[in-house]
């Protein structure tokens, strides 16, 4: 059976998830065969010429009339779009895959994950955070899970960019609060937020994330149009930090930014428990640095690339490092795999929906200037 695949989105995410659909069927031979059917957006003569590059068959400018139409609908659009077209699909039975943050606000979210529940489990929702998808990420969850780091005492997750320190750097719709929902937070925190989740969330490691206190700070107030005299406000934060309490009683702290000058994509978790530390970097994702109380002698870094590490089998020999765009291939190759086998497949919609009441509770903190429980 051939999936037909319809693709909302073009751009930055259209393409790490068509290259990632390309890939699999060399490396990843035992997951569904899939054909990138229709490719959906406004302007058919973009569209078209993505549609070449990108290896889709068809174009279409309307996504209602594509949503019950293919077998899988991926909404790579920006935040604002993801509701109405995912919903429409879920209610039509068609397994959705939505990039995140799943919504701009956390009503939204709310309803798209309802959908998805009503839709039921043989009708996969997945969102999007490929990060979860890295094998050092996977090993680490492993040494978690085994115990071996003890009780979880503390995290800390960074995410720094620097895309937006020129304040001539042009606006967009990331820069917009009804489009976005919000800037660092929303677009950069919810990745964090979802891999400490995913690390440390169940029960008996840290559980889930219960009280927060956090600060939003936008410093470029408005910003020119492309191409134009032209400038617009921004109306979303440019940094956030936040202070997490886990149900087991740890503690967390949260940055994330686009004003960090000198740091592209950088996103580092670090983990303390009473048997030991580990910690990751995105800019050194083929490795994690482990530490155990009772060789407290500095960090050891393993490098998570022999053939019995997550998904290593399917690329190189050791040593032959993965990078970014291999995240992409695996979250393909689960959520694809769990639409033609009909099992669950995480992260879900209610995993999108569980990091954005983090982020809306980190913004009610800021507003409010105090510290807030989840509702
Ligand atoms: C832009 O800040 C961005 O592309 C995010 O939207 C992605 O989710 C992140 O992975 C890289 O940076």
């Amino acid at each position: 059976m051939t999936l037909e695949i319809g693709v909302l989105g073009y751009r930055f995410m259209g393409k790490a998830h068509a290259n990632a659909m390309a890939r699999l069927p060399m490396f990843f031979p035992d997951a569904p065969e899939v054909e990138r059917s229709v490719l959906v957006g406004r302007d058919e003569e973009t569209l078209s010429d993505a549609a070449d590059r990108l290896g889709f068959d068809s174009i279409s400018t309307d996504w209602n009339e594509v949503v019950d139409d293919v077998d899988v609908f991926y909404n790579l659009g920006p935040n604002h779009v993801h509701r109405e077209p995912s919903v429409a699909a879920l209610e039509a039975g068609t397994p959705v895959f939505c990039e995140k943050p799943l919504a701009p606000t956390l009503e939204e979210a709310d309803v798209m994950a309802e959908t998805a529940r009503e839709a039921g489990d043989d009708v996969p929702a997945g969102c999007a955070f490929n990060y979860r998808f890295v094998p050092a990420i996977r090993y680490a969850k492993r040494l978690l899970e085994a115990g071996e780091l003890g009780e979880i005492r503390q995290v800390r997750g960074r995410y720094l960019q620097d895309w937006l320190v020129d304040p001539e750097a042009p606006w967009s719709w990331r820069n917009d609060e009804e489009m976005a929902g919000s800037g660092a937070l929303g677009d950069l925190g919810s990745h964090t937020v979802d891999l400490l989740r995913f690390l440390v969330g169940s029960d008996d490691l840290a559980g889930e994330i219960e009280r927060v206190s956090g600060h939003l700070q936008t410093f470029v107030d408005e910003r020119p149009v492309e191409g134009g005299d032209e400038t617009r406000p921004v109306t979303v934060d440019d940094a956030y930090t936040a202070q997490l309490e886990f149900e087991n009683g740890a503690v967390g702290s949260l940055e994330g930014t686009r004003v960090a000058a000198g740091h592209k994509n950088d996103h580092t978790i670090e983990v303390h428990g009473s048997e030991g530390s580990l910690r990751f970097s995105l800019e050194r994702l083929n490795e994690l640095e482990v530490l155990r109380t009772d060789e407290n002698r500095g960090y050891e870094t393993i490098l998570v690339t022999d053939a019995d590490d997550p998904y290593v089998d399917h690329w190189w020999p050791p040593g032959h490092v993965l990078g970014w765009e291999h995240t992409f291939v695996h979250e393909n190759y689960e959520f694809l795999s769990a639409v033609a086998s009909g099992d669950a497949f995480e992260p879900n919609f209610d995993d999108g929906l569980a990091a954005q009441q983090v982020l809306d509770a980190i913004e009610r903190s800021d507003e409010r200037g105090e510290r807030v429980a989840l509702e």
